[in-house]
């Protein structure tokens, strides 16, 4: 099921790509699309969301699961 992350910091193409990066060695089946001007981020697969939520947060790009 499809899950949907706000994301912060997100400003430009290359943060789009470490959030990108950083998404899938959390997660490599998370195939993640990033909207850099709503900060948004789509993920096709999330088994362990916790783990995905840390490593963005390590990055410096905390988020959390948008309702
Ligand atoms: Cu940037």
């Amino acid at each position: 099921m499809p899950t949907t992350l706000n994301v912060s910091n997100i400003q430009c193409e290359a943060c789009a790509r470490r959030v990108t990066a950083a998404i899938e060695k959390a997660e490599p089946a998370a195939h993640p699309k990033v909207d850099v001007a709503s900060g948004k981020v789509t993920l096709a697969a999330a088994s362990d969301m916790a783990a995905i939520l840390a490593a963005l947060a390590k990055a410096g790009y905390p988020a959390s699961v948008s309702p």
